[in-house]
């Protein structure tokens, strides 16, 4: 690969690792850049603009919608939904499932996207890094029929595509098709990504655990055995706790030095915080095509069979030695699976 490839040549360049390709998913890869460089654009400037603050509405988790959320939410939607790429989009944001073009609408789009548009929201009043997550799926039903919801509720281990955008000290979009993962930085003045990271990979050990630890009297036993074990004085440890609170900044830091994320279950949030298909499946997915791992604290969480669109599990997920050693702890616990 040359130096200075910019992501649509990438995207172009890479569609040959697609068999049967009809450059359909690369179109979908493109308007989700055109899409992002939105969303940065308004996030850049939230700082001026009367624009941070309640949307005054609350989305079906009963969480505050900022404004930027409900922003960002509509220009994926409506990007999407104009350049009729996909057959249907998932949103955090968003209730249920959307067809494209109404409801019973029949497509022969091959795509479904998955996507939480603004997630750490809660940092923009704060000019802290927040990010776009992204996920992407062939769809089960049959071409020239509605997309249904079983469509959506696929393991993540089927997914065709994953990707994060942070929007921190640079905009750096992280994608996977499957075949390793590359970063991409903006340069704002051209409006053009950049191949800055290449292959991506996990270092297999770290010592960088990154969990709100202010809920530590709420967590399992299991995590709290785990966290002692982090903070012990022996061979490489204590490690370093770093919390950002922003889901793709601090997975996006761990994946470049090494490190383990945890949102674990706790007596407050019984199934943990974050949502399967719009956070973790596709954080999942680029973390293992970078050779780290993700797990619920029990399995593979691309193995996990979704039963609803915004449905929560807990996140043990970074470098591959230091999860397997989250989850030796958590083995000794087997009744706290269950969540
Ligand atoms: P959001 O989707 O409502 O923005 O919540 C997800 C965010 C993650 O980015 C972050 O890791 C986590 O929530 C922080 O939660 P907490 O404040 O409970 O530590
Ligand atoms: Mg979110």
């Amino acid at each position: 690969m040359k130096n200075h490839t910019t992501l649509g040549e990438f995207i172009i360049e890479n569609q040959k690792d697609f068999l049967y390709s009809s450059g359909e998913l690369s179109r979908l890869l493109s308007s989700i850049k055109l899409a992002l460089k939105v969303v940065n654009h308004e996030v850049n400037k939230a700082g001026l603009v009367d624009i941070v603050g309640n949307a005054g509405a609350t989305n079906i988790q009963g969480e505050d919608q900022q404004k930027l959320d409900v922003y960002a939410n509509e220009v994926f939607m409506r990007t999407l939904v104009n350049r009729q790429i996909v057959c249907g989009i998932a949103s955090e944001e968003e209730d249920d499932f959307v067809i494209i073009g109404g409801k019973n609408k029949s497509h022969d789009n091959k795509y479904v996207v998955l996507i939480d548009p603004l997630d750490g929201s809660s940092n923009i009043d704060v000019n802290v890094s927040v990010g776009t997550i992204f996920s992407i799926y062939r769809r089960v039903s049959p071409l020239g029929t509605p997309v249904g919801k079983d469509d959506f509720l696929q393991p993540g281990n089927l997914q065709v595509a994953a990707g994060y955008v942070v929007y921190g000290t640079s905009t750096m979009l992280v994608y996977s098709t499957g075949h390793g993962v590359n970063g991409f930085t903006l340069n704002p003045a051209l409006g053009t990504f950049y191949l800055s990271h290449p292959n991506m990979t996990f270092p297999e050990d770290g010592n960088i655990y990154s969990i709100n630890e202010g809920y530590y009297i709420h967590f399992p036993q299991g995590v709290k055995d785990y966290l002692k074990y982090c903070q012990e004085e022996k061979e490489n440890r204590p490690y370093s706790a770093r919390y950002i609170g922003s889901l793709v900044s601090d997975f996006h830091r761990n994946m470049i030095k090494g490190g383990i994320y945890i949102y674990p279950t706790s007596s407050k949030s019984p199934k943990g915080k974050l949502r399967l298909l719009y956070e973790c499946n596709p954080i999942a997915f680029i973390a293992e095509q970078a050779g780290g791992s993700a797990s619920d604290g029990y399995q593979r969480i691309l193995n996990i069979k979704p039963k609803e669109l915004h449905q929560r599990v807990p996140f043990f997920c970074g470098s591959k030695n230091m999860v397997a050693k989250a989850e030796e702890f958590m083995a000794k616990y087997p009744e706290e699976a269950n969540y």
